[in-house]
């Protein structure tokens, strides 16, 4: 197991951000979301450019008080190892099933592509990162929405401690189900975009995406990744193939 460590001048890691989100914030080109040119899809597009050009790119999701927080459905995959779900990964799920036996112990996040320092992160690991807790509204592209409390590690310092590259602009999520998605860097670094291992004050119970799920609260809830196991940097877009979202007639961008 490799360890974050925090002995990277942190002037290389602002400038990384500093370029990258100064490539998605200039200049027309880096303002297209990264696919769809047909017209079905324009929709998308003009709420990706607004989103990106006129929006303040860290202004924050409203967070609410304890008393606000409501019950909330899971949804889609809540157990990974059980081949009847709909997602279920031949590949993934058995390994998942066998981390859940052993409370997650032997569960590692990797974190690699565009990065000084490719890593793994066991849970502890990232428990004794900076952490945050905020109260937020979780809304699904079904209608519905509900108000939890999460707590997790920033993106942010998880990208800190492995150190972007220069030329990253993507930060790709996959899962122990068949879900494979990514952010742009704007959101990637925003300060509410964490990996969650907490809910409500307690441990992330198994259906809501134990050990460690994406909050995304800029974003409706499908871009909110539950039962994470690898994020890769990367430089340029990747629309993940048959699993990704646009494949599937959903927005890859899902502003809110
Ligand atoms: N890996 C994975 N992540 C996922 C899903 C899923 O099925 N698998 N469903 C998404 C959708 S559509 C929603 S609304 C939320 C549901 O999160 P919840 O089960 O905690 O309510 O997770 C999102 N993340
Ligand atoms: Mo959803």
């Amino acid at each position: 197991m490799e360890k974050w460590s925090s002995s990277m001048p942190r002037r290389t890691f602002i400038k990384g951000i500093a370029s990258s989100a100064a490539a998605v914030l200039t200049g027309c080109a880096d303002t297209d979301p990264p696919t769809y040119g047909n017209l079905l899809r324009m929709g998308d597009v003009l709420t990706y450019k607004a989103h990106r050009i006129l929006l303040p790119g860290h202004s924050l999701a409203r967070e609410y008080d304890s008393s606000d927080i409501s019950s909330v459905p899971a949804i889609g995959t809540t157990n990974p190892a059980d081949a009847s779900q709909a997602a279920f990964n031949p590949e993934h799920g058995p390994v998942y099933g066998r981390l859940l036996a052993e409370e997650f112990f032997n569960w590692r996040l990797t974190v690699e592509g565009s990065v000084m320092r490719p890593s793994s992160f066991s849970l502890a690991d990232l428990k004794r990162m900076p952490s945050r807790t905020q109260i937020t509204r979780h809304t699904c592209e079904e209608g519905w929405s509900a108000i939890a409390q999460w707590t997790g590690v920033p993106l942010s310092s998880v990208l800190e401690a492995v150190g972007i590259q220069p030329n990253a602009r993507f930060v790709q999520f996959y899962s122990y189900d068949s879900w494979a998605d990514g952010i742009d860097m704007l959101d990637a670094l925003h300060p509410q975009t964490i990996l969650a291992y907490g809910m409500n004050g307690r441990e992330l119970p198994n259906g809501h995406g134990a050990p460690l799920r994406l909050r995304v609260e800029k974003q409706l809830g499908y871009k909110s990744m539950k039962f994470l196991r690898r994020i890769v940097v990367t430089d340029n877009f990747d629309d993940n193939g048959s699993v990704g979202h646009i494949q599937n007639g959903w927005s890859w961008y899902a502003g809110i």
